[in-house]
């Protein structure tokens, strides 16, 4: 490994916090959980495994802290915010090749994820000046009606492993906006980002305890307390729609606020009039960024059958010509994935593929060696009953349908529980919005394989979850509308 490569590591281990942030502090614990990396199958950190007993006190702090933060003004607020936007930046290269090391993807993307992750920053440090309620007169009985956006209160916030910063900027960054306090839990896969993330917060001044990390082995057993507990507000979650829908049942008890971001199984339809070259980029772009790692991922590339032959020998060409590697090496465009287990799930969509009659172009394998890598992957004439029709892939693997009409084509996109994201290629503006209108999604990217941005709505519909992240509803989320009734008569 070169040197170069050496240095960045450390750097990246110097600058790590240890421990829970919890009321300010960086708490210890006996037990630790070792921090992989992926693409060399072994441990390089790790971190503070907290008991349930831990878990409590990050929201007994989140809860002394509540009242204090949501005190402050709105402007100060802002400029918090602000304040970490710019460290955060001026941080980046820590941030990235740390996500490099603890979740896979190449330090570009992972420049890439600072980003777009940071833009959530400074994004809701805009909207927190724009938290407005409404006055009115009610009809009949002359009353003011006086509207106020409240914060809901302590949040908490479970995030995945996918995309280690952004995850956490969307959640935390609306709720400092609306003035709750946070209790954030990482996955356990990747949990230095957001601790480095506390750390930011920290050095920008963030009072004690308005948030609090907690890594930990127990997930359940850590959270499903805090869930119960009457002090905790809201809970906003992104993971698997299995874990969320557990979680959404605990919730229901004590009819707790709750945002979903859940899994998806994005259809990506060529029309037949696609421009080939904008709809093989946006394949790639759908179905590489990240890995396919992502709830946005093109899981089905669904193609008009004029263009199948064609769009499949170029979008073959694209994912052989990938370069897998360490993603710290700048030659590498593609990493590993997180990690065996993963690995093999998507390996086990392959084979359920070919098994069913589907045709491999290129990939198929894992990769012999250390790392959790595997070959990219494109499999055409995907059969009736594959399980990816149904099942979120979250990986390289990129399965290609041809449809003959634009109705089978609706008809097999909205063939899935999920309803998060979905592309459409067309160089007629008419026939995409017609098709994307046809699709059962929160999210149709036009032409693009790119959705997400801090300005729009993510979100899903089905079981793809409740709720939007970013845009201006993002903070909504974590606001309650309270009105006065004021007779003046
Ligand atoms: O998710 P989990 P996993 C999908 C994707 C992937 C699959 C499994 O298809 O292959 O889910 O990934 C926490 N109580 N997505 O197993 O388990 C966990 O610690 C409380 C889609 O990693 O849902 C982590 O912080 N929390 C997705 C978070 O839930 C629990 C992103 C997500 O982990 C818990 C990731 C419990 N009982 C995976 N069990 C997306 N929507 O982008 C787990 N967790």
């Amino acid at each position: 490994m070169s040197t170069q490569i050496e240095e960045l590591e450390k750097q990246v281990l110097d600058a790590l916090p240890h421990g829970l942030f919890i009321g300010g502090e960086w708490v210890e614990t006996d037990a630790t959980i070792p921090v992989i990396n992926p693409a060399k199958g072994e441990a390089f950190a790790e971190v503070a495994d907290a008991t349930p007993e831990l878990a409590k006190t990050a929201l007994d702090a989140a809860c002394d802290a509540a009242s204090e933060w949501a005190a402050w003004k709105p402007r100060e607020r802002a400029e918090l915010l602000r304040r970490a936007f710019d460290l955060i930046e001026s941080r980046k290269q820590i941030f990235a090749a740390l996500m490099t090391m603890e979740m896979g993807k190449t330090y570009k993307e992972s420049l890439g994820e600072v980003a777009y992750g940071n833009e959530y920053v400074r994004w809701f440090s805009e909207q927190t000046c724009r938290i407005e309620g409404y006055n009115a007169i009610a009809p009949s009985s002359g009353k003011r009606i006086l509207t106020e956006k409240v914060p809901v209160g302590p949040v908490l916030a479970i995030t995945p492993w996918n995309f280690p910063l952004a995850m956490a900027t969307r959640k935390i960054a609306p709720a400092l906006a609306a003035g709750c306090t946070v209790v954030v839990k990482p996955a356990k896969l990747t949990p230095l980002t957001t601790l480095l993330f506390c750390k930011v917060l920290e050095d920008v001044g963030l009072p004690a305890g308005v948030v609090n990390c907690f890594t930990t082995n127990h997930s359940g057993a850590t959270t499903g307390p805090l869930i119960a507990d009457p002090r905790m507000r809201k809970i906003t979650f992104t993971g698997s729609t299995e874990v969320g829908v557990g979680l959404l049942r605990q919730a229901a008890d004590r009819v707790l606020r709750s945002s979903m971001e859940l899994g998806g199984n994005a259809p990506c339809v060529i029309l037949a009039d696609a421009d080939l070259d904008v709809a093989v980029q946006g394949a790639m772009d759908a179905k590489m960024r990240n890995l396919g790692e992502a709830c946005t991922a093109g899981n089905r590339f669904i193609v008009h059958e004029s263009l199948v032959g064609e769009f499949t020998k170029r979008f073959t060409e694209r994912m052989a010509a990938q370069k897998v590697g360490y993603g710290l090496d700048d030659s590498v465009n593609v990493g590993p994935l997180i990690d065996d287990e993963q690995r093999s799930k998507v390996l086990g969509f392959v084979q359920d593929s070919i098994d069913k009659g589907g045709k491999v172009e290129v990939g198929g394998n894992p990769i012999e060696g250390p790392g959790y890598f595997m070959e990219p992957t494109v499999i055409s004439g995907i059969q009736p009953g594959s399980r990816i029709l149904t099942e979120e892939i979250f990986g390289p693997f990129a399965p290609i349908i041809p449809f003959s009409t634009e109705q089978e084509a609706i008809d097999i996109a909205n063939g899935t529980d999920f309803g998060l994201a979905a592309y459409v290629f067309s160089r007629d503006l008419k026939n995409a919005m017609r098709v994307g209108e046809g699709i059962e999604t929160g999210m149709v990217g036009i032409n693009t394989g790119v959705v997400s941005d801090a300005a729009a709505p993510f979100g899903g519909v089905k079981m793809s979850g409740l709720g939007r992240e970013g845009s201006q509803l993002g903070i909504e989320e974590f606001l309650e509308t309270k009105y006065y009734a004021i007779p003046l008569d």
